[in-house]
């Protein structure tokens, strides 16, 4: 008969569980960019969302830091297979920025300055799902993490939380931003593995 260990090493186990599969753990924050840092003025920095009708909604950094801010504690798992567990945010929910925008559309087309971009549905947005953070681990987001401010999606592959996050652009048909048009895949759900086109 043998002897069943409830100790320590078996929660460590469990946690290790939680792991998207194909992902190792780091401790540090790693920079993953596809181009230079931008460097983002505050006084001239705006965050617009925009209907598919062209309806806009704007707000510049003094208005941004005035909406109501969330404290969120997630894990972020990048599609070069690191993990990162219990990062901490702070942030202003989707839910807030899209509460006053009249929309039937169901995609996103996020982007960056720089001119990144990244696609997705937009109920991937919606329901306490992702925020634009403008603080990490209790400062101001650093330049290369994103800062002033970075979407934060974090049931997807990390690669779908555009740094020096621009506007979000609603559209009824989908559109593949940089990564997903040359081979990423274009959901990226990490416990589904969807890291290239075709997985
Ligand atoms: N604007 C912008 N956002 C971006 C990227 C980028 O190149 N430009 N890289 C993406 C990728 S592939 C990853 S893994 C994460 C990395 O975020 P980090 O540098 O804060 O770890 O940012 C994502 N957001
Ligand atoms: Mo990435």
């Amino acid at each position: 008969m043998g002897i069943v260990s409830r100790g320590f090493g078996g929660r460590r186990s469990s946690r290790a569980v939680n792991l998207p599969p194909g992902q190792y753990l780091v401790e540090d924050f790693p920079v993953l960019s596809a181009g230079p840092t931008p460097l983002v003025n505050l006084g001239s920095w705006t965050f617009t969302v925009r209907s598919e009708t062209g309806e806009a909604q704007e707000w510049n950094w003094a208005q941004f830091l005035a909406l109501p801010h969330e404290s969120i504690t997630v894990d972020l798992h990048c599609v070069t297979k690191w993990s990162k567990l219990g990062t901490a945010w702070e942030g202003v929910s989707l839910d807030t920025l899209l509460s006053d925008v009249a929309s039937s559309a169901e995609f996103v087309l996020v982007s960056a300055y720089g001119g990144y971009t990244t696609n997705l549905p937009l109920e991937d947005l919606l329901d306490g799902k992702a925020w634009v953070a403008d603080r990490y681990d209790g400062e101001a987001l650093s330049p290369e993490h994103g800062g002033p401010a970075r979407l934060l999606v974090p049931h997807l592959y990390l690669w779908k939380s555009a740094k020096w996050v621009r506007d979000i652009q609603l559209l009824n048909n989908d559109e593949p931003g940089f990564w997903e048009s040359v081979g990423y895949h274009n959901y990226g759900d990490p416990w589904r593995e969807q890291r290239y086109w075709g997985d």
